[in-house]
């Protein structure tokens, strides 16, 4: 097992058991080429798809030993986890000190057991979208699927019932309307990433685009199919 792995576990564990030390923050947290604001924008597909709790699964499967189906009712009855992150989107806005609560990633790999040939992690959500991310990105005590934002439920247009949060990474790499997650024995490329997205979405090394520092000739920009 990787080291990082159980270190990031053990991190997580602290934050679950109330005794993690407060987060000491640099005075650099934003991202070069970012800038900070205040409200929280919401980029989407143009589509927000309405998902009655009732009709709500979450779906986890692939390469796992237990494929499971959540129900809005199972996926409340986990262990539940909040903690604070910030949050980069790559059209340059970030925003600081964002609390998330919801189900770790932790919990829902420690449920469905991933098998030895999983490597990679691809979401599908309710709107069409979906994105996929390493699973050793997935695995850290920072991940979760959120169902609620500063102490609210989400609400449609921020991804609810739920969403994926994975601070470390741009936003794009975080599933809004999150319905399914696949555990993979490889990479497959997610809807921004088909689009000239990076596929690695580090915001501290500008990691933006797929190949290049500045967008592909022909790139469509999010904002631009808006
Ligand atoms: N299902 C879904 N998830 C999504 C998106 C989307 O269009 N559909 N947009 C992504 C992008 S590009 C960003 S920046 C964030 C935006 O989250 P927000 O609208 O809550 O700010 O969600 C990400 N997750
Ligand atoms: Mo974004």
């Amino acid at each position: 097992m990787k080291e990082s792995y159980i270190a990031a576990k053990e991190r997580w564990a602290a934050k679950m058991a109330g005794k993690a030390k407060p987060l000491t923050r640099s005075k650099d947290r934003l991202p070069p080429g970012q800038r900070q604001v205040h409200n929280f924008p919401v980029l989407d597909l143009g589509v927000q798809p309405e998902v009655s709790l009732s009709n709500w699964a979450l779906k986890i499967g692939g390469k796992v030993e237990i494929p499971l189906s959540l129900t809005w009712k199972d996926f409340l009855t986990l262990p539940q986890f909040t903690d604070v992150s910030d949050f980069h989107c790559v059209t340059t806005w970030s925003q600081f000190d964002m609390q998330f609560s919801g189900v770790s990633f932790f919990t829902i790999a420690d449920l469905v057991k991933p098998t030895a040939a999983a490597s990679h992690v691809f979401f599908k959500c309710y709107d069409g979208y979906s994105t996929n991310n390493p699973l050793d990105v997935c695995m850290d005590d920072d991940v979760l699927i959120a169902h609620s934002w500063n102490g609210k439920p989400l609400t449609k247009e921020h991804g609810g019932p739920a969403r994926v949060i994975i601070p470390k990474r741009y936003a794009w790499k975080g599933a809004k309307f999150i319905r399914e997650i696949t555990f993979m024995d490889r990479d497959i490329l997610g809807f921004w990433e088909l689009r000239g997205y990076s596929n690695t979405a580090d915001p501290w090394s500008e990691d933006r685009f797929s190949n290049a520092a500045t967008p592909p000739p022909g790139f469509q920009s999010e904002t631009a199919i808006y």
